[in-house]
């Protein structure tokens, strides 16, 4: 196989990072890959993948603490990247436990929350989900109907979530409401909480392997205990997307590299008018363009990644890079079908499966155009949202 790193990322490493890039490259090729292709097709997410993941030590790694391992990001980014080579739902699973809930717990908890939710989370005995997006409420989540009122030893919430990646499994769920002052508020609704109810949302062409749902709250008690007490404004659900969005920009990397690879060798493989479609020069312009635009996006994942480690990130720079990664990702994924032809559509070749899933990741976690436009006030100090 055709090294493809041309610009030496590895050397941008440390060895600890290769070893844990090499290990989760191991776990994916040998146990994720060979049931995608089912779980694709059939809409089924196996929960035992929390359990293994949890075994590796990766959920939650950069927790420091609370049976976690307090990783860097760079590490964390790596990982990402390696789960979406095979599947962005996996990554998807991967990134709501990890950089959602439980950095929403880590963050904004108390020590007693933290206690009695992330070493369970840790090992993928308990799977959470976080519920931002409503209805009514996607790209602005601000407008948010879902209501808490406060009453005698905590609060009533009574509203509606939509697109909630892992709801209809989760056992544990963060979910934002703004409060009688319209304050926003954070709070852990436990699956067995009366008046929550959890629907899977059918017919979806992307992420099959990922379980969505919405999330119904009638009259749900909320005690005290359950509240997040140290967040009191949107800082704080965008703080957590800060950190999934900036794995999504690895993760979406990841794929497409699968994407390249696959077109690579196909066409070389690949006898039309007595030459591989590899010798052709249109062929090669595609190829050219799908690795270069890898080239550069890993190392603006990897240079922001090393800015969150020095505590020195802006979320624009996620921003950047989330917007980035998935439109290219996107573009490289539609490319490599268009290489492989006929072959293209079919999920044999897991491409297409790719194509369809980053048409989701382009969107979720703020859309290709809200990062447009979050750059754009920053460039002009004027927000056209
Ligand atoms: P705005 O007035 O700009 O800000 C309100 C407060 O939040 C602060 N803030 C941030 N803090 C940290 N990181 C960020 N990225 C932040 N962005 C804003 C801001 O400083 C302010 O703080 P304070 O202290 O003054 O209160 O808010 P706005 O309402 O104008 O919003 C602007 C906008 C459009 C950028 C925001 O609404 C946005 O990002 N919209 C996109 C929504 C989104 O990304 N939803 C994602 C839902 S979760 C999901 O998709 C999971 S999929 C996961 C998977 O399956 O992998
Ligand atoms: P809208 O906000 O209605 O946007 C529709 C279109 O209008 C987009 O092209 C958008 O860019 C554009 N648009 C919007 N506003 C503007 C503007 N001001 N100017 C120009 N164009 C604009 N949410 C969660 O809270 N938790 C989850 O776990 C979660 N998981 C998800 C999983 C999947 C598979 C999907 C698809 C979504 C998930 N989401 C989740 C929701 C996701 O974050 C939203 O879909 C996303 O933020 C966009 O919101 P929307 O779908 O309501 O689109």
């Amino acid at each position: 196989m055709k090294d493809l790193d041309i610009l030496n990322f590895d050397n941008q490493l440390t060895s600890e990072e290769i070893l844990i890039r090499d290990s989760i490259r191991d776990y994916a090729t040998n146990e994720l890959m060979p049931r995608i292709q089912e779980a694709n097709r059939n809409e089924i997410f196996d929960k035992n993948i929390y359990k293994e993941l949890g075994k590796l030590g990766l959920l939650g790694a950069t927790v420091q603490g609370y049976g976690c391992q307090g990783i860097g990001y760079v590490a964390y980014g790596l990982i990402t990247h390696e789960i979406e080579r095979v599947d962005s739902g996996y990554r998807s699973a991967y990134s709501v436990q990890s950089s959602l809930a439980m950095y929403a717990i880590e963050q904004f908890g108390s020590e007693d929350q933290k206690n009695k939710y992330l070493p369970e989370m840790a090992k993928g005995n308990l799977i959470g989900c976080f519920g931002l997006t409503e209805p009514d409420a996607g790209s602005d989540p601000s407008s948010m109907k879902t209501k808490a009122k406060n009453v005698e030893g905590g609060f009533i919430l009574n509203g509606s979530k939509t697109w909630i990646t892992n709801s209809p499994i989760a056992d544990i769920l963060v979910i934002w409401a703004k409060d009688d002052d319209g304050i926003l508020r954070g709070f852990i609704v436990e699956r067995d909480f009366n008046g929550l109810s959890t629907p899977k949302l059918e017919g979806k062409f992307s992420l099959r392997a990922s379980e969505t749902g919405q999330i119904f709250l009638e009259d749900v008690f909320v005690p005290e205990s359950n509240i997040l007490p140290e967040v009191q404004s949107f800082k704080g659900p965008f703080s957590c997307l800060n950190m999934a969005r900036y794995g999504i920009a690895w993760g979406a990397l990841g794929a497409a590299e699968f994407c390249l690879e696959t077109a690579l060798n196909y066409s070389l493989d690949r006898l039309q008018f007595n030459k591989p479609l590899a010798a052709k020069q249109l062929v090669q312009k595609k190829l050219v363009d799908m690795q270069s635009e890898i080239a550069i996006g890993l190392l603006a994942a990897l240079k922001v990644g090393r800015e969150i480690e020095q505590g020195s990130y802006t979320p624009e720079m996620i921003s950047l890079v989330k917007r980035n990664s998935c439109s290219k990702a996107l573009e490289i994924a539609r490319n490599a079908r268009d290489v492989l032809g006929g072959n293209g559509i079919s999920d044999e070749y897991h491409v297409i499966r790719h194509c369809m899933n980053l048409e989701a990741v382009n969107t979720y976690e703020g859309t290709y155009d809200i990062h447009t436009l979050i750059l754009g006030k920053n460039l002009t100090d004027i927000a056209a949202f």
